[in-house]
């Protein structure tokens, strides 16, 4: 079989950093080492050989508010590859009504053409005995451990407070972690509907409608009631201080909470959407919205700290022609932003470079965090001897000016045009095959394969004390009053 050494280059860990050359047979790492040669080698020299970037949370060709979003996982991964990322997680998501492994299959044939590895999260988007019972099938043989549970987009992904309690008290049963998108979606479709009858129909009405306090809310209730569930509990697109607290509150407990900010949150803020033209503010319409400086300090803040532990995108793009569907109605804008081919980029330069995170962090919360979270780790997210071979040569020096033309992704504008950004792949592998060499893509569609990742035995049930406190006991008493006299 034949071998490709990366050269000269300083390894970058989440915990140490040394020079050595990495040499890969067969799709894996087989040694590390000083001195190191293969049949084809890549040079290093001046770059940091880090594992691949993992992004958590992406919806590539998803069905959504009409249309679905632009990016799937041909144009997405190698969007990805070109940024430093390896390693995708999507969602598949069931209709109403129909069986989560049905849903699996949909997104199993989608995702044959992905140029990097993948996993899935499924979504909880209804309760019923049938999700149920498919819940075990889905952690037991098809290789997904985690579950997301929408508490925005009221009347169409949300789930309420008793659906939630059901479905985070089978995950814990099983072993499984509960994934939350939160919002309180009534207040939302409350404020929505006020907001347009007052005649507020641009794209800075959906900020409006969604604010801060919306998030702290349905974050506090959900890690509450997964509490109360015994289960973990993963935050997704954690965007203000409101939500930060809580997970910060809720770890200082003792809780297994997880809060997961987007590049796009710790970089651009809600300026976006105020005195722009209604193009380039409905282009950044996602959930939850752009906020202001103090959420993102917050959020920075997180990241250092640990409070925060990864960094995603929520990578769901749409066309302009898609965001038009929302002219006059802000509520008809497809909700989702870009970033997989910039997240990396992006952190690094205003993470690393800044000095608000060390190159370690930085492969912490983009790679080696995400995959311990999400189980598959040293599979991947590692720089070790047996580990998959998804590796980013990371050159520190080499710049650009972020901008849609040139880039990967199909969308035709991107979020962080004009952006400057100073560190970027010079190599990208997956699973050994050099797909981003020195700019060139080399990517192949159809090379990605399922990551499967076994529950988890980690829940929250040792560190709560709730359960033991209130765990129901017959109370004996005497003196009970003689009823049906
Ligand atoms: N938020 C978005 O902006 N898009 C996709 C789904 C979501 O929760
Ligand atoms: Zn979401
Ligand atoms: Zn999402
Ligand atoms: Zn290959």
């Amino acid at each position: 079989m034949s071998t490709t050494v990366i050269k000269n280059g300083t390894v970058v860990t989440a915990d140490l950093t040394y020079k050595a050359d990495v040499l890969i047979e067969g799709g894996k790492i087989v040694e590390i080492g000083l001195g190191l040669r293969g049949d084809e080698e890549l040079d290093a020299t001046g770059c940091y050989v880090m594992p691949g970037g993992i992004d958590p949370h992406t919806h590539l060709e998803m069905p959504f508010m009409g249309t679905y979003s632009s990016d799937d996982f041909e144009s997405g991964t190698r969007a990805a590859l070109a940024g430093g990322t390896t390693m995708v997680v999507d969602f598949a998501l069931p209709n109403q009504g129909e069986s989560l492994l049905d849903a699996l299959k949909r997104w199993d044939n989608k995702a044959t053409r992905a140029n990097t590895d993948y996993s899935f999260h499924m979504a909880v988007t209804w309760w019923g005995e049938q999700v149920f019972n498919d819940m075990e099938t889905v952690v037991k043989e098809k290789g997904i451990n985690t579950f997301k549970h929408f508490l925005a987009y009221k009347g169409a992904l949300m789930v309420n407070d008793d659906e939630l309690f059901a479905s985070f008290s089978r995950l814990a049963e099983l072993g499984a972690t509960p994934l939350v998108h939160a919002e309180n979606g009534d207040v939302v479709a409350e404020l929505s509907a006020r907001l347009l009858a007052e005649g507020n129909t641009g794209p800075e009405a959906h900020a409006y409608s969604r604010p801060s306090q919306v998030e702290g809310e349905a974050t506090n209730r959900a890690i509450m009631i997964a509490d109360m569930a015994g289960a973990p509990l993963y935050v997704v697109h954690v965007s203000c201080e409101e939500s930060h607290e809580a997970i910060r509150r809720a770890r200082m407990q003792g809780k297994r909470v997880w809060g997961e900010p987007l590049i796009q949150h710790l970089t651009l803020d809600e300026s976006e959407y105020f005195n722009q033209d209604w193009d380039h503010a409905a282009r950044r319409v996602m959930s939850p919205p752009f906020r202001n400086k103090k959420h993102q300090d917050s959020l920075w803040a997180g990241l250092q700290s640990g409070s925060l532990s990864v960094v995603a995108t929520d990578h769901c793009a749409f066309t302009t022609e898609q965001k038009r569907y929302g002219v006059g109605d802000f509520t008809k804008i497809p909700n989702g932003t870009g970033g997989l081919e910039d997240r990396m980029p992006m952190l690094w330069t205003n993470g690393v470079a800044t000095g608000r995170l060390t190159m370690n962090e930085f492969v912490a919360v983009t790679s080696t965090n995400i995959a311990k979270i999400l189980n598959c780790y040293p599979q991947k997210g590692a720089i070790l001897v047996g580990a998959d071979a998804d590796i980013v040569v990371w050159d520190p020096e080499k710049e650009k000016t972020i901008s849609a033309v040139g880039q990967q992704s199909s969308i035709d504008y991107n979020v962080f045009e004009g952006h400057k950004v100073k560190g970027l792949p010079r190599f990208t592998l997956s699973r050994g095959h050099v797909a981003i060499h020195d700019g060139e893509v080399r990517t192949r569609e159809g090379h990605g394969q399922f990551v499967a990742r076994e529950p988890n035995a980690t829940v929250n049930k040792a560190l709560s004390k709730w359960k033991a406190l209130t765990a129901p006991q017959p109370v004996q008493r005497t003196g009970i009053p003689a009823t049906g006299v």
